[in-house]
């Protein structure tokens, strides 16, 4: 964090507590002046403080940006998060992450813009990415595991992302289809894009790709969405706190990759098939080769999707679109 969000953050945890320039000044170890010129930028950027007589600065409000401080304000992990780049416009954080990722970024980096001019889906598909109002972040993790393993990521980061949903909005019940969709009531409200960089036998970083829709309103999404996709505010019907939301997932996602690390995928799988709605429904998978209609019975313990044809045959889905039929 720069030391701009040091005070922020610092402001943030005093829970409304005053705070003197002087005393801020003090624990920084620099002058009073330095620390007003940092509030002022705050403030530029739409922070507001009160003054109280004799006692100092209280903050009042924050705009509705994503700001590294109020993100890592909510944080809990050690790795996850620990540095962020953030972005006002950029293209696509997959494609800074790719850079950064290149040139050594930490485990746990995290990469997020309030808006992307070219937000990647899966198969080089468009990803809406309207300004302030979703998550669009990239995660850079650097685990110790194959490249074979990587899919099983998208699972772990599907599970991350439902239960910090879960935990915080109590009337959305979000659902995973398979492999990296999450829908309320059937509409798409989040998507995840898994990259990697990595050598035969080695993965150097994986690049989680999240994109969350948060505070748009069915008028905000384009034509072609409007049946299909949905907003986290839409479903819990009031306008919500990216900043809290970013930190719930990445505190899950650190907690789900170190479990999947340490056991492998069976307690991944057991929480996936908790969330999922895809299991147990008639669904229709889409795939590059075929078009496969069945019973979906399972995942394998790859993350593999297996469906029951009606004659009683197994196939084993690896990537596809799935609708439900
Ligand atoms: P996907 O290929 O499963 O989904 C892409 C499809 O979803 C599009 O073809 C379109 O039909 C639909 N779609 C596009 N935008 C939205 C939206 N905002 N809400 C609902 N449906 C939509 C899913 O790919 C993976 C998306 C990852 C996005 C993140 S954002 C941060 C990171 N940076 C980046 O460029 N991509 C990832």
């Amino acid at each position: 964090l720069t030391l701009k969000d040091e005070i922020l953050k610092r402001f943030l945890s005093a829970n409304g507590e005053p705070l003197s320039g002087q005393q801020l000044g003090e624990e920084f170890g620099i002058s009073r002046t330095a620390i007003w010129k940092h509030m002022q930028t705050l403030q530029d950027e739409g922070y507001t403080f009160d003054t109280i007589k004799k006692k100092g600065y209280v903050l009042v409000a924050t705009p509705d940006r994503v700001d590294p401080a109020r993100i890592s304000n909510y944080l809990a992990t050690n790795r996850l998060g620990q540095s962020i780049h953030y972005f006002e416009d950029c293209t696509s954080t997959q494609t800074i992450g790719h850079e950064l990722a290149r040139n050594e970024a930490v485990d746990g980096t995290v990469i997020i813009a309030e808006s992307q001019s070219k937000g990647k889906g899966r198969m080089a598909r468009h990803w809406e990415s309207t300004k302030g109002k979703g998550i669009w972040m990239t995660v850079i993790i650097r685990p110790n595991v194959l490249p074979h393993q990587a899919p099983q990521f998208t699972l772990v980061v599907a599970v991350a992302v439902v239960n910090a949903i879960k935990s915080l909005y109590k009337h959305i019940h979000p659902e995973i289809k398979w492999p990296n969709d999450i829908l309320i009531n059937g509409k798409k409200c989040t998507g995840i894009l898994t990259e990697m960089i990595a050598e035969i036998d080695q993965v150097q970083a994986l690049l989680i790709g999240i994109g969350i829709n948060v505070n748009q309103q069915s008028s905000d999404f384009p034509e072609e969405l409007q049946n299909t996709a949905t907003s986290l505010s839409i479903e819990e019907n009031e306008s919500l706190d990216r900043a809290i939301l970013i930190a719930t997932i990445l505190n899950y996602l650190e907690k789900y990759t170190d479990l999947y690390v340490q056991h492998g995928f069976s307690p991944i799988k057991i929480l996936w098939e908790e969330a999922s709605g895809t299991i147990g429904k008639r669904i229709r998978a889409t795939t590059l080769r075929e078009v496969i209609e069945g019973l979906a019975i399972g995942i394998t313990e790859d993350g593999i999707l297996e469906i029951q044809l009606d004659n009683g045959e197994i196939k084993r889905v690896y990537s596809a679109d799935i609708e439900l039929s």
